[in-house]
C-alpha cells in the first residue's frame, strides 16, 4: 500500500489500481474502530443453504466478510456463541419460526434484518419469507458494513414498492448494443449455450444487490432469429445463470416472426395460424425456461412491424401475445414509444392519442411501458401524460440508464436526480399527491452495461445503474442518499471525499441540461448518433427527427407552442398540471420553451431578457463542469491511480465538448436572435461555420 501526501486531506493510503470490474461490491478491507466491531459483531454463519439462491446467499456472505473483514466464517447449523448471523427463512431454519418475527408478505421480495437474543446468544437474523427476500437481506446487511453502519440493535425491514424491476437491453445477436457505449453486448450469443461467461453471474450478483428481479436480453428492435430453438437454447442458458439470483429472464418480440422464421404469410393477430402460431411458441419457450418472464414489443414504431400493419389495434396485438404466455403466468410489455411520419400532429402528443382510447381494452397480463417523457429521454422532459391517464392499465416507467441524449459515456450525468424528479411529479390524476411512482407497477431501466472492463463504459456511469436499481426498488428514497452510499462503496468512505463528489454528482445532470438544452429545449443533438450539437439541422429523413422542429427559434422568439394556442398538448394532462404548463407565466422556467414560444426579450425571474438567460444558463452549465473537474484534481488522489485518471481524463472531455456545445448553439441561436452576447460572457469561439462543419462518422451506438 502506498502512502501519499494530498494537500489539505492529511495523509491517506492509495490502494492498488483497480479496473472497475467490481463495481459497488468491492468488499476490500474496513478500517478500525469499525473491523474489530464487526468481527465481534459477526462471529459464526448460521445458514442452511440448500437452494442455489440460498447457496448465493452464503456465498456472497464469504465472499463479503473475507474481503473486508479478513475473516472466513464458518457456517454451522445453530446458534452457539455471541455474535452469531442467522440467515435463512424459517423453511431453511425452523427456529426461526419460533422467533414470531413479523416478515414482509411471501412473494413480496421483502426481508428482516433483525438483532435478537437466540439461546441466550447475540445474534443477527437476515430473514425473509422467500429465498430471494434472504439474498436481497445479505446484499443490504454487507452494504451496512460496506458504508460503515452500526450493527447494534437493528430493525429493518424492506419490502419493494415496485413489483417489477427490470433492465432492457437494447443488445443485438451480432453483439453490438444499439445506445450502447460500454463496448459489446455481454451476452456472447456465438459462445451460447455452451460457454457461460463468469461475467453472467457478476452481473446476476450487482442486480441482486439492487433488487432488480428481471432483463429483457434483446433490443426492442428486435431480430426474429432470437426465437429460433437454437437462439432460446442459448437465453435458456442466460437464465439459467440469472436464476438462483431471483433475476428472470424475457425476450423482445419482432412482430412479425411468423412469417420470417415461422412461414406464414401474415403476422396478423386475428389470424388463427397466427395465434396458433405463438401459443406453440411460449410453449416451447416455457418447455425450455420455466420461469420465463414474457415478451417486451416494440410495434409500429420507427419501422418495427406490428398490428397496425393488418389494420388491428396495439391492443388486438398485445392481446394475442398475452394469451399465448398466460398459461404460464407470463407477461407482455408493451411499448408506447410510437410517433408517426406520416401525422402531422405534434411527436409529444401522439402516444397519448395512440394509447389513452385504447384503456381498458388491454388482458390483464398486458403491461404498457412509457417512457419518462413524450418525446425520447432528453436531458429533461416533462412526465409523460400517459402517467395517470390509463387508470385501466398496469403502467411501467421506463427511463434510460445509458446516456444517449446525456453526453453518451465520457460526460459525468448523475441520473439519480432525473429518475427522482420523473418519480415525484405530481400528475394529479387522483388529486394532489398522484405522482408517478404511485401509479406504477413496473419500472424498466435501458441498460449501459457492455463488455468493457468497467461494465458502463466510465466509472460513474456504474452509479446511474445502482441509482436505477435502489429507486426501482424505493421511488421514495433519497437520489443523494444512495449517491452517497454509491460513492461510499464504489470509492471511499472519507468523509471529505464523500461530500465533495456526492456534491458534483448531484449537479451534475442539471450542468448538462444547462450546457445542452436549457430552459426546456430539447433535442438539439446531432442527427443520428445524437453525438453533440446540431441545433441547425433541417432535412433528413422525418421532420420530427430534426432540431429545428423543436426549437422553432425565428427572429421574434423560440420555443414550441404546445399551450392552447398551439400544439394544446397540455390538454393531455390533468387539469392542474395543464392550467400550470399552459399558463406562461406559472409553467417552471424548466419547461418554459417545451410549452411556450417566447419573445426574446421575454423578462425571466432573474430579471434578464429571455436571450440573455439563455447565453447565461448555457455558460453556467460549462462553468459547472469546470467546477466539476477541478473538484477531482482536489480529491481524486484519494482513489487508486487507474480509476482517478480515467475519471480526470473524462471530466477534461466533458469540459471540451460542455464548450462545445454551449459555442456551437449560443453562435446558432444568435444568428437567428440577432442579439448581442450579454455583457460579461464570452462569445463563441468559433464562427457558426465551424462547428456545422464537424463530423463524426463513427460515433458509437449508432
Ligand atoms: C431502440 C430512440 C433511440 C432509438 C431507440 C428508440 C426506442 O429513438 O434513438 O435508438 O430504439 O428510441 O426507444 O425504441
Amino acid at each position: 500500500m502506498v502512502v501519499l501526501w494530498v494537500a489539505g486531506l492529511a495523509l491517506v493510503p492509495i490502494a492498488s489500481a483497480e479496473d472497475g470490474y467490481d463495481l459497488w461490491l468491492r468488499y476490500r478491507p474496513v478500517e478500525q474502530p469499525f473491523a474489530d466491531r464487526y468481527r465481534s459483531a459477526l462471529t459464526q454463519l448460521v445458514i442452511r443453504s440448500e437452494s442455489p439462491t440460498l447457496q448465493a446467499a452464503r456465498s456472497e456472505l464469504q465472499r463479503g466478510l473475507h474481503g473486508l473483514l479478513g475473516i472466513t466464517v464458518a457456517a454451522v447449523e445453530g446458534v452457539s456463541q455471541d455474535g452469531a448471523l442467522v440467515v435463512g427463512t424459517r423453511r431453511s431454519l425452523p427456529f426461526l419460526a419460533e422467533l414470531k418475527l413479523s416478515l414482509p408478505p411471501p412473494g413480496s421480495q421483502g426481508y428482516a434484518i433483525r438483532s435478537a437474543t437466540i439461546g441466550g446468544h447475540s445474534a443477527l437474523i437476515v430473514t425473509a419469507e422467500d429465498d430471494v427476500g434472504v439474498l436481497y437481506g445479505v446484499f443490504h446487511l454487507l452494504r451496512l458494513l460496506q458504508t460503515r453502519q452500526s450493527l447494534d440493535r437493528l430493525e429493518l425491514q424492506q419490502t419493494p414498492a415496485v413489483q417489477r424491476r427490470v433492465l432492457n437491453h437494447w443488445d443485438n445477436l451480432d453483439r453490438s448494443v444499439e445506445r450502447g457505449y460500454a463496448g459489446q453486448s455481454i451476452w456472447d450469443w456465438h459462445k451460447l449455450p455452451d460457454a457461460i461467461d463468469p461475467r453472467y453471474v457478476d452481473y446476476a450478483r450487482a442486480n441482486a444487490s439492487l433488487g432488480i428481479n428481471g432483463t429483457v436480453l434483446t433490443n426492442v428492435n428486435s431480430n426474429a432469429v432470437s426465437l429460433r430453438p437454437d437462439y432460446l437454447e442459448k437465453a435458456a442458458a442466460v437464465a439459467g445463470a440469472l436464476r438462483p439470483y431471483g433475476i428472470s429472464v424475457f425476450l423482445t418480440v419482432r412482430f412479425a416472426a411468423p412469417i420470417e422464421i415461422g412461414g406464414l404469410s401474415t403476422a396478423d393477430p386475428a389470424d388463427p395460424a397466427v395465434k396458433q402460431w405463438w401459443q406453440k411458441k411460449a410453449a416451447e419457450i416455457y418447455r425450455l425456461i420455466p420461469d420465463f418472464g414474457g415478451f417486451l414489443v416494440k410495434a409500429n414504431s420507427e419501422g418495427q412491424p406490428g398490428p397496425q400493419d393488418y389494420g388491428r389495434s396495439h391492443a388486438d396485438g398485445a392481446n394475442m401475445l398475452a394469451a399465448a404466455v398466460a398459461p404460464f403466468g407470463g407477461v407482455v410489455m408493451w411499448r408506447a414509444f410510437v410517433y408517426s411520419n406520416e401525422r402531422p400532429d405534434d411527436r409529444a402528443k401522439q402516444a397519448y392519442s395512440e394509447f389513452k382510447p385504447l384503456d381498458g381494452r388491454f388482458s390483464d397480463n398486458v403491461l404498457l411501458q412509457v417512457k419518462n417523457g413524450p418525446i425520447d429521454f432528453q436531458p429533461r422532459e416533462p412526465f409523460h401524460p400517459l402517467f395517470g391517464a390509463m387508470p385501466r392499465t398496469p403502467l411501467m416507467l421506463e427511463v434510460q440508464i445509458t446516456k444517449e441524449y446525456l453526453g453518451f459515456a465520457t460526460h459525468l450525468a448523475y441520473l439519480g436526480t432525473l429518475y427522482e424528479e420523473v418519480l415525484r411529479a405530481d400528475t394529479y390524476a387522483r388529486g394532489p399527491g398522484s405522482t408517478v411512482a404511485k401509479l406504477i407497477t413496473g419500472i424498466a431501466g435501458v441498460a449501459n452495461i457492455g463488455s468493457d472492463r468497467n461494465w458502463s463504459g466510465s466509472h460513474f456511469d456504474q452509479a446511474n445503474w445502482y441509482a436505477f436499481g435502489r429507486l426501482a426498488w424505493n421511488p421514495a428514497a433519497s437520489s443523494a442518499d444512495i449517491a452517497r452510499d454509491w460513492v461510499r462503496m464504489t470509492f471511499t468512505n472519507d468523509a471529505t471525499f464523500v461530500a465533495r463528489v456526492v456534491d458534483m454528482m448531484m449537479k451534475s445532470r442539471q450542468a448538462v441540461v444547462d450546457y445542452m438544452t436549457p430552459l426546456g429545449l430539447h433535442h438539439l443533438m446531432a442527427e443520428g448518433h445524437h453525438y453533440g450539437p446540431q441545433p441547425w439541422f433541417d432535412g433528413g429523413k422525418r421532420a420530427d427527427w430534426t432540431p429545428v422542429y423543436f426549437h422553432r427559434a425565428d427572429a421574434q422568439g423560440i420555443g414550441f407552442d404546445r399551450s392552447a394556442s398551439g400544439s394544446n398538448a397540455v390538454a393531455q394532462y390533468a387539469g392542474p398540471v395543464a392550467a400550470q404548463f399552459g399558463d406562461l407565466r406559472r409553467v417552471p422556467e424548466d419547461y418554459l420553451l417545451w410549452f411556450h414560444h417566447v419573445p426574446w426579450s421575454y423578462r425571466m425571474h432573474s430579471g434578464r431578457p429571455l436571450w440573455d438567460e439563455l447565453v447565461y444558463r448555457y455558460t453556467h452549465g460549462v462553468d459547472v463542469v469546470s467546477e466539476m473537474r477541478k473538484t477531482w484534481d482536489d480529491v481524486g488522489p484519494l482513489v487508486d491511480a487507474e480509476r482517478r485518471d480515467q475519471v480526470a481524463a473524462f471530466l477534461r472531455i466533458q469540459e471540451k465538448e460542455a464548450k462545445w456545445w454551449r459555442d456551437a448553439c449560443v453562435a446558432y441561436f444568435q444568428s437567428i436572435s440577432q442579439r448581442p452576447i450579454p455583457s460579461g460572457l464570452p462569445p463563441p469561439e468559433h464562427p457558426l461555420d465551424y462547428y456545422k462543419a464537424l463530423s463524426f462518422p463513427y460515433a458509437p451506438g449508432n
